[in-house]
């Protein structure tokens, strides 16, 4: 059965997300189900989950496999345990990100994020646009970004700069200008002094739009700090404007090699079931842009 949602904004929490370019709510799913994606997730990161498709790797390193990472990410941690398809957290999601973005938005993507107790590494300043590899497409984009234990200054909650989400995408870079780590930080343009920190019970969770700027400290405690993140969007149309995101053409990182060599090994077929499995032919929007986006990588390699 699915998970029915029952998170209803308000027109001002609606406008205030439109303005502000985020918007924080106490609570988008239950605490049982808090706990059970709790386990799934040190089960997920434990087990190195995805990590031989370039899924699972540490944003902020070099990734080595024998180096304990300071800021593991799975994307599409769904791929590796079925049981978080059908969730109240992803049935308010969808629902929160129609009354935001419209009837045509589609689920995008989603991570797994751990700051490690005690060594968890900040997540540096960024929007989330840049990271997208091909700039050629009009981007509406938000991410819904939920803890699974409380999430406070201590433990990295997420903190943003208002009002940058009507700005344009700003140039990014790789840390320390290393690009061998997988991480973009945002260079200049911004005040961090302006930063809103957001911190949430568990369950809870904020809402970013694509542009808008933002980053989570690192993780002072001695517990791990958990985040599921649920991405959405219209689906893209090629853009009018040419943009340069020059900041991911040079990268070289290890999760990127493991995932060339896991496609050569007939991964690239796991792929395409996985998004037809994922309802992509549902939306002829989305469908159109996921061939549009492969035959453009196609033209590209
Ligand atoms: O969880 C974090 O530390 C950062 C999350 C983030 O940057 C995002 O969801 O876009």
């Amino acid at each position: 059965m699915e998970a029915a949602s029952n998170v209803t904004l308000t027109p001002e929490q609606i406008a205030s997300f439109h303005e502000q370019g985020f918007l924080v709510l106490p609570a988008v799913t239950s605490q049982e189900e808090v706990a059970d994606l709790r386990q799934v997730f040190d089960r997920l990161f434990a087990s190195k989950a995805g990590r031989k498709e370039g899924a699972q790797f540490d944003m902020v390193g070099h990734d080595d496999d024998d180096a304990a990472p300071a800021l593991p990410q799975i994307i599409n941690p769904v791929n590796y345990a079925p049981e978080l398809r059908d969730t109240h957290y992803r049935a308010n999601a969808l629902a929160i990100a129609r009354q935001l973005l419209g009837p045509e938005v589609t689920p995008a993507f989603e991570h797994a994020i751990l700051k490690p107790a005690e060594r968890g590494a900040a997540t540096p300043w960024h929007q989330d646009e840049a990271f997208r590899v091909d700039p050629d497409f009009e981007y509406q984009q938000l991410s819904i970004w939920m803890p699974l234990q409380e999430a406070t200054l201590e433990n990295g909650c997420m903190e943003y700069i208002p009002g940058t989400n009507k700005g344009e995408v700003l140039p990014h870079r790789s840390p320390g200008s290393d690009t061998k780590v997988h991480a973009l930080e945002c260079a200049e343009g911004f005040d961090p002094a302006k930063a809103v920190p957001c911190p949430l019970p568990a369950g809870g969770a904020t809402i970013h739009s694509g542009r808008t700027l933002h980053h989570a400290g690192p993780n002072l405690t001695n517990m791990p700090r958990r985040a599921y993140v649920l991405g959405f969007e219209i689906p893209p149309k090629p853009s009018a404007q040419a943009r340069d995101f020059y900041w991911n053409r040079d990268k070289q990182t290890a999760n990127r090699e493991r995932k060339r060599a896991w496609r050569r090994r007939g991964g690239v077929l796991v792929e395409v079931g996985r998004k037809l499995r994922g309802g992509v032919w549902r939306s002829p929007g989305r469908l159109l842009f996921e061939v549009r986006r492969a035959l453009r990588a196609l033209k590209g390699s």
